[in-house]
């Protein structure tokens, strides 16, 4: 009956089937997944049909690269080498497959474990009210007949502050960059979208999301992905930061939540 919260899959489903295996992954247990299931990697549509057949078994939260994925569905962009998507794209099944993705939620809270996650964090601004509310809104558009008229005004990073009086298709692009894209923020809690690196590598005007002053109790834990070059170091102690870049030559993270043990699977194809 464990929870097993694992980290960017980026099409890496070899990685993810032995870290399955590794933490003895079991049909009693749930599995939550901070998304970006996909591009990247060699087998992302492995990784999709795995997770929509399993989806009983999971917790997942959308990623940017779900929502470029779904972009590239809707014909908003166009599909680039690097994502590494052509499978996805060609397969039988892509009408199912991105009718499901985009029916995906934001955010997945539980109230007895007391855990949150998101893909990217949660902005520094917003009590649990609002991300409830703000991801839940995303989730509506994306999953209603209307998802397009997002989808084509989701590229941009304005507005990068939050205001409670944003509207429309502004506050929805916000809400994605800020649960899908944040990294770093300035001091009053404006988003930016620049910096990538680590914290040491970054200008000190600019503070990791999860070191500003949060409106979000203190009893909860929070798992995110997105941020591959923390390593999945430096958080607060109930701030779990899981993406380990097993796409990028890395490593794939499991934490069990019960125990905080934690089981990594190197990249297959990495040299060391
Ligand atoms: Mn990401």
């Amino acid at each position: 009956m464990a929870n097993l919260l694992i980290g960017d899959i980026h099409g890496c489903y070899d990685e993810f089937m032995r870290l399955l295996e590794k933490a003895k992954f079991s049909s009693s247990d749930t599995l939550w997944l901070t998304g970006d299931l996909v591009a990247r990697g060699p087998k992302s549509l492995e990784v999709l049909r795995f997770v929509k057949y399993n989806a009983k078994q999971i917790r997942l939260v959308l990623g940017n690269h779900d929502l470029h994925l779904l972009s590239i569905y809707a014909n908003v962009t166009p599909s680039k080498k690097k994502d590494n998507l052509d499978d996805i794209i060609h397969a039988a099944d892509f009408d199912e497959l991105m009718n499901w993705l985009r029916k995906q939620p934001l955010v997945q809270i539980d109230e007895s474990l007391k855990l949150i996650m998101t893909h990217a964090g949660i902005p520094p601004q917003w009590d649990l009210e609002t991300l409830k509310k703000c991801a839940d809104d995303l989730h509506v558009m994306l999953s209603s007949g209307s998802y397009l008229l997002f989808l084509d005004k989701m590229y941009g990073n304005f507005p990068d502050e939050w205001l409670p009086n944003l509207q429309g298709l502004d506050r929805l692009r916000y809400i994605a960059n800020a649960l899908t894209r944040m990294r770093f923020c300035y001091e009053n809690g404006r988003l930016d979208f620049y910096y990538k690196k680590s914290p040491e590598q970054t200008p000190s005007k600019l503070k990791p999301w999860f070191l500003l002053p949060s409106k979000i109790p203190n009893e909860y834990s929070i798992a995110f992905g997105h941020w591959a070059a923390l390593k999945g170091k430096g958080t607060p102690e109930n701030i779990y930061a899981l993406d380990t870049g097993c796409c990028w030559g890395g490593k794939l993270t499991c934490l069990r939540f019960e125990d905080k043990k934690y089981f990594k699977k190197k990249n297959i194809e990495a040299k060391n």
